[in-house]
């Protein structure tokens, strides 16, 4: 152990009365909201690569960070999963989600990559079970370095593809050993900085390849998680191909994956996106391929993804109503893919953030929960298309142009508008949060 966090408690859950910050104020794991217990509604996963990887840079100065972990050798890789449990363990969270490159250092070749990444999983292995934290989801780092900055399975050359495919497949293997619920592929370098360059045909295919190949060595695996791609429209590349909810669902139509692929939504891509977080949560559910989200808010003014905890509980609340709507998560979760921003030093920073956020998550939950409960919003949405549950109405679905045609002219028909009662509702939304 790193003792990294030696001052800091466990945090426990002690009412929204309590002046300790170092305490849970909404988020009661046991409690039942809707029947199911409030950490199996949400699910909270703590993001290895912000929370131990990443040394608070930013395009104008470096590291701000000293973590005693950061260093480049299996000692400090080791130093920095002892870190990381040693945070689960004081945040009680269920889960955490990692990248291979955030456990262990990059080698240039790949067979020392593979037999660190087989070392480190045995030795996080054992932390889990000491500490009793899951995994939510492994992924790979397919962006960082300079072999991808041209992309990984949309990359013109042959050999960065075979290198992605490789290395997806090794962190297959770790995610499945270690018991993790979901595979995530975000396409880091997929996408272009110029046209001039790319041919656009040419990469959605090597990318529909690449997935599918994903989906094939599930099922050889037997790994009875669930293969989630995570939408982002830019950043780092100018356009990436997965934009947003609707540009992934084509892709996956595309390519025959729809029914084999879900999607890890994150609130600060759908704001770069020019959406709502519930816009794409809602769209999701609606296509049948809501897996998982990752919680972490983006400045509304800054243009680039800040990655930030979550503060608002207006805005979580209406992304649980979503997530509660669809039924809530069955493999997925909620994922603190935030960072701290680079003058937040110190280790109670790092813990506060969470337990913030965890906060913020729980209002939000409890608020959407009793929005649904009261039945009004639903209520008043069904009401809005009800004239549409007649058997004319459902007939007219059938039908064809000229008839209906026919029909308008022989009934005379003249549509009365009736009011959208937006105000009404976002009154009603007022009452819970
Ligand atoms: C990048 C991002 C990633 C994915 C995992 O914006 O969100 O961290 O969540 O690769
Ligand atoms: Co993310």
């Amino acid at each position: 152990m790193t003792g990294y966090f030696a001052d800091i408690p466990p945090i426990a859950y002690e009412g929204p009365e309590t002046q300790n910050e170092f305490a849970y104020r909404h988020y009661d794991p046991n409690e039942v909201v809707l029947g199911k217990r409030m950490e199996d509604h949400l699910r909270f996963a703590v993001a290895w690569w912000h929370s131990f990887a990443w040394p608070g840079g930013d395009p104008f100065g470096g590291p701000t960070f000293a973590r005693p972990w950061f260093g480049d050798s299996m000692d400090h890789a080791r130093a920095k999963a002892d870190a990381a449990f040693e945070l689960f363990g004081i945040l009680g969270q269920p889960f955490f989600c990692f990248h291979d490159a955030d456990v262990c250092p990059e080698a240039e070749d790949f067979a020392t990559n593979l037999a660190r990444l087989d070392e480190m999983t045995d030795y996080i292995g054992g932390h889990m079970e000491r500490v009793g934290t899951k995994l939510l989801w492994g992924t790979a780092n397919l962006f960082s370095h300079r072999r991808f900055m041209a992309g990984a399975a949309t990359n013109p050359d042959p050999d960065v593809f075979a290198w992605s495919a490789a290395t997806i497949k090794a962190c297959m293997d770790a995610t499945h050993r270690l018991g993790g619920q979901n595979y995530v592929l975000w396409g880091g370098r997929e996408g272009y900085e110029t046209l001039l360059n790319t041919d656009l045909g040419r990469e959605a295919d090597q990318a529909g390849r690449m997935l599918a190949m994903v989906v094939d060595y599930k099922h050889k695996i037997g790994f009875p998680g669930t293969i989630l791609v995570e939408p982002k429209p830019q950043e780092p590349t100018k356009h990436q191909y997965d934009f947003d909810v609707a540009t992934v669902y084509g892709f996956l139509r595309r390519y025959g994956l729809e029914d084999e692929v879900k999607l890890n939504i994150e609130q600060g891509h759908a704001i770069l996106a020019g959406h709502s977080f519930e816009h794409e949560l809602a769209l999701a559910a609606s296509l049948d391929v809501l897996g998982s989200i990752d919680i972490n808010r983006n400045d509304y003014q800054s243009g680039w993804d800040t990655d930030q905890f979550p503060n608002n509980v207006p805005e979580m609340t209406l992304a649980y109503y979503e997530v509660l709507r669809a039924g809530g998560f069955t493999t997925g979760g909620t994922n603190f893919d935030a960072k701290l921003r680079r003058q937040s030093i110190d280790p109670e920073d790092l813990i506060l953030a969470h337990v913030g956020g965890m906060d913020a998550c729980a209002r939000g939950l409890k608020a959407a929960a009793a929005m649904l409960e009261d039945g009004r919003l639903e209520s008043a949405r069904r009401e809005r298309y009800s004239r549409w549950d007649s058997p004319e109405a459902q007939a007219m679905l059938q039908s064809d142009l000229d008839s209906i045609s026919a029909r308008v002219l022989a009934e005379d028909l003249r549509p009365e508008p009736v009011s959208g009662r937006q105000e009404r509702l976002e009154n009603l939304v007022n009452h819970y949060v």
